[in-house]
């Protein structure tokens, strides 16, 4: 396919190609010379004093080269695992920031805390030594629940944070919002808890660190989402190596979802151990292990109320919301529950005030962070449940009810009480089409005719906005960010015409191979297949911060179109250079440099030749080479936004919910490809349907063992579990990113879960329920059923 294919375009996946035919590059494919095995031995209790470790019978099995402890890492004043975002506290004091050692020493604090690693030749021996480590515990209380952990008297996970509280945090105008309380017509109050997710890439986490004697050089090969983060968080503070002396390398990722986009212990320990044994170090994630040491998501306890006037006009909002950050504070931890919750709250609609408190809690359980959506699922669902339950409770139609208190079109750029500004947007756009694609009017005659059929249907809605494209590094240094967060690209045009791209945005899933080959083709007007991209080697792109909250196209291709517009300014004055031209004069268009008003013109290919054989270049003006780099930080986050509707039919002899129809109608601004798009909004809207009906991370909550720690015991959602997604876009531009682009790949996972809980909860409402928890599986739903049922028969 020699043709250039541009924005609006879907190209098959240029990535795809090696995918689909098992010719990937993944981490565990990697092989060294030499390299060992690594296998960790992890904490069996949730909250335990290590009395002693002690590794000698490990160390006696044949082909064990090492075995290495928390207290080894330790006296080679190894540094803790760093915190990307210092949040301060209502009264303006720092965040409880206990050290996280990458092993632990003295005190294990969860079930899967590393302990000791275990290096041998093979990972059958390593394994089998890991299983000899004897370690001394002395067992101390545990503390699991989030109402629990801030008891007065409850376990204390650090001695020196008091209540196990990391932070107590708030946004917003308290005294205005009590104000609003107090006229108010009407308060629907709700608590509810979004439940705690574990994310399962496809690819379990995996990592080898390599040292080079002959050097001094370390290399680390990892299932990254941003390595250049990885090497200067490990690099400089916890390794200590110099960043000139550290490469570090993302290569094919099989998904991410948030899971893969922190600085890990095991980074560390591979890297560490690698020095320490001179060579190099493998260490691949177990699938049971990844439920003990991937980092966990969500996992929060809400109480929230929502005050209205006689007219159901919202008045204003209060929240208070308990949020697990497990055991340790992982990379982004604080940040999630906070920064990128909150500041949602106003959701699409017009709420005068709004105040929200946030606990970030320590418990005995593994660290909680970003996981696809972060913060703005549980933002949307607290958002969204309030308004379904206002709706019922003063007799407005839940659909009527949003439509009265959105955010009108005509409004934008329209400044919330919590802080951010959207810059567009049509939420009630997106609801009207949507309406009549979900075919609403007709959902009571199918609701009749499933009735006749014994069985419950319910039709729910969500309407979301999400703030993303991180991030305004402005904005994110103001809320704690310890770093700026912009993105780069480097565009070189090789002799012949064709295009590397490199740039600080990791492709694992995303399509970027295709994607930025499109915005490169479309802009320089070459050909999709004579673009490359390369991403995820530090040692190979300039720098950059990675993939996460939807930020790779509207900050990295954003750098990239920034770097395309400086490559044509160059082209132009090399053409101005050949067609003896003055440099305005030229123009450049469909690939081609002329002179305005003449037929004198020079080829891409031409000037890309030129650029690196010139003859006679007036070098102090114009130097040879046609290279260029562009760093972007965006001034805002961007805004994308949605309506979805659910239509789920409950059996109430097993409880088992099944989505008949699910519509979504989303804004993500100017759109690169339509199918990859979809494909994203096809991912999210699954993974919410995950959220809502199936996933839940489960602790025994007195001895702080995992309870669902395998696929047999945590359920993901299959294909068969889903219908067919009916999707449009409903597109605004953004106001300012170069090509009007707003992020999409979270966008399924914010928008579906209040969808489906609002759908079961429509579907149940000849019980009189009036809200349940996730996840609605059969056995909770029929509970619900079976107890409402009685409540009902005893009236
Ligand atoms: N795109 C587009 N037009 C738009 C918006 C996006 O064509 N208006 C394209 C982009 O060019 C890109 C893709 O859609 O190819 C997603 O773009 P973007 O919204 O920028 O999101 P990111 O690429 O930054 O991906 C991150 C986001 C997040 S935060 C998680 S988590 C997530 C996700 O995307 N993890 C994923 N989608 C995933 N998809 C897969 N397969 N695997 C994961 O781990």
């Amino acid at each position: 396919m020699s043709e250039v294919i541009g924005i609006g375009s879907s190209p098959k996946r240029k990535e795809d190609a090696r995918f689909v035919r098992g010719r990937g590059n993944y981490v565990a494919d990697i092989k060294r010379p030499n390299m060992l095995v690594g296998v960790f031995h992890r904490s069996e209790h949730a909250h335990a004093i290590l009395k002693s470790v002690d590794v000698s019978a490990a160390l006696a099995v044949p082909g064990v080269r090492a075995v290495f402890t928390g207290e080894d890492m330790k006296a080679d004043n190894v540094g803790g695992l760093p915190v990307g975002w210092g949040i301060k506290g209502k009264d303006g004091e720092p965040m409880k920031e206990p050290p996280h050692p990458p092993m632990a020493h003295g005190k294990v604090r969860y079930v899967g805390d590393a302990i000791a690693f275990v290096v041998a030749e093979t990972e059958e021996q390593a394994q089998a030594a890991s299983e000899l480590v004897v370690v001394d515990y002395e067992v101390l209380p545990a503390v699991v629940g989030l109402v629990d952990a801030l008891k007065p008297g409850a376990p204390a996970i650090y001695d020196e944070v008091e209540n196990n509280l990391c932070c107590d945090w708030h946004l917003g105008d308290a005294p205005a919002v009590e104000a609003a309380f107090r006229s108010a017509a009407h308060v629907a109050s709700i608590e509810l808890v979004n439940n705690r997710l574990i994310g399962n890439p496809l690819e379990p986490r995996a990592a080898i660190g390599e040292y080079d004697f002959a050097t001094g050089q370390y290399t680390l090969w990892t299932t990254s989402q941003f390595p250049h983060v990885v090497r200067l968080l490990m690099g400089e503070m916890v390794l200590h190596i110099p960043q000139h002396k550290l490469r570090v390398v993302a290569p094919d990722v099989g998904g991410g979802f948030g899971v893969k986009q922190f600085h890990y212990a095991e980074e560390a320990v591979v890297t560490w151990a690698a020095g320490r044994l001179g060579g190099a170090v493998k260490w691949v994630c177990q699938r049971s292990e990844g439920f003990v040491s991937d980092a966990h998501g969500r996992d929060h306890v809400t109480e929230a109320e929502l005050a209205l006037d006689e007219a159901g006009k919202f008045l204003a909002m209060r929240v208070k919301t308990l949020a697990n950050m497990g055991a340790y504070l992982s990379t982004f931890g604080p940040n999630i529950p906070t920064n990128l919750y909150a500041p949602l709250l106003s959701g699409v609609y017009v709420i005068p005030s709004i105040y929200c408190e946030v606990k970030c809690v320590f418990t005995n359980t593994v660290p909680v962070d970003a996981y696809r959506g972060a913060g703005r699922p549980e933002a949307t669902f607290v958002v969204e449940r309030l308004v379904d339950l206002a709706a019922r409770e003063m007799g407005i139609d839940k659909i009527e009810i949003r439509k009265r208190n959105m955010i009108s079109r005509e409004s934008y750029p329209y400044q919330t009480p919590v802080l951010v500004e959207y810059d567009s947007g049509d939420p009630r756009g997106c609801l009207d089409r949507a309406e009549v694609l979900a075919d609403v009017a007709g959902f009571e005659a199918r609701r009749a005719e499933a009735a006749s059929r014994g069985k419950y249907l319910g039709l729910g809605i969500s309407t979301y906005v999400e703030a993303c494209g991180l991030a305004p590094s402005r904005l994110a240094g103001q809320l704690g960010a310890r770093g700026g967060l912009y993105e780069s690209a480097t565009v070189r045009v090789h002799p012949s015409g064709v295009v590397t791209v490199l740039i600080g945005t990791h492709n694992h899933g995303q399509g970027h191979e295709t994607t930025f080959a499109q915005i490169v083709s479309d802009h320089l007007g070459v050909p999709f297949e004579d673009v490359s991209i390369v991403c995820g080697d530090t040692d190979r792109v300039q720098f950059g911060m990675g993939t996460y909250g939807s930020r790779s196209l509207v900050v990295g291709g954003a750098a990239l179109a920034k770097a395309n517009d400086k490559v044509i300014l160059k082209g132009r004055k090399i053409a101005a250079h050949q067609l003896e031209a003055a440099l305005d004069d030229i123009i450049f268009e469909k690939g081609e440099f002329s002179v305005a008003g003449t037929d004198r013109k020079k080829s891409f290919v031409e000037i890309a030749g030129s650029a690196y054989v010139p003859f006679d270049y007036p070098l102090e003006t114009l130097e040879p080479g046609l290279e260029e780099q562009a760093f972007y930080d965006p001034v805002n986050f961007t805004y994308p936004g949605g309506a979805h509707f659910a239509e789920v039919e409950i059996d109430p002899e097993t409880g088992v919910v099944t989505i008949m129809r699910y519509t979504a109608v989303d804004d993500v601004g100017t759109v690169i490809n339509p199918m990859i798009v979809h494909g994203q909004l096809h991912g999210g809207i699954a993974q919410g349907i995950g959220q809502a009906l199936f996933e839940h991370g489960v602790y025994d909550q007195t001895s702080g063992q995992l309870l669902s720690g395998s696929f047999m015991d945590y359920c993901m959602p299959r294909a068969d579990n889903l219908p067919n997604f009916l999707l449009e876009q409903h597109s605004t531009t953004c106001t300012h990113t170069p090509m009007g682009v707003k992020g999409c790949g979270e966008c399924g996972t914010i928008g579906s879960p209040a969808a489906i809980i609002s759908a079961v909860v429509d579907a149940l409402k000849p019980l009189g329920v009036s809200h349940v928890d996730m996840p609605a599986t059969p056995n909770h739903i029929w509970n619900i059923i079976r107890s409402s049922s009685a409540r009902l028969a005893a009236e």
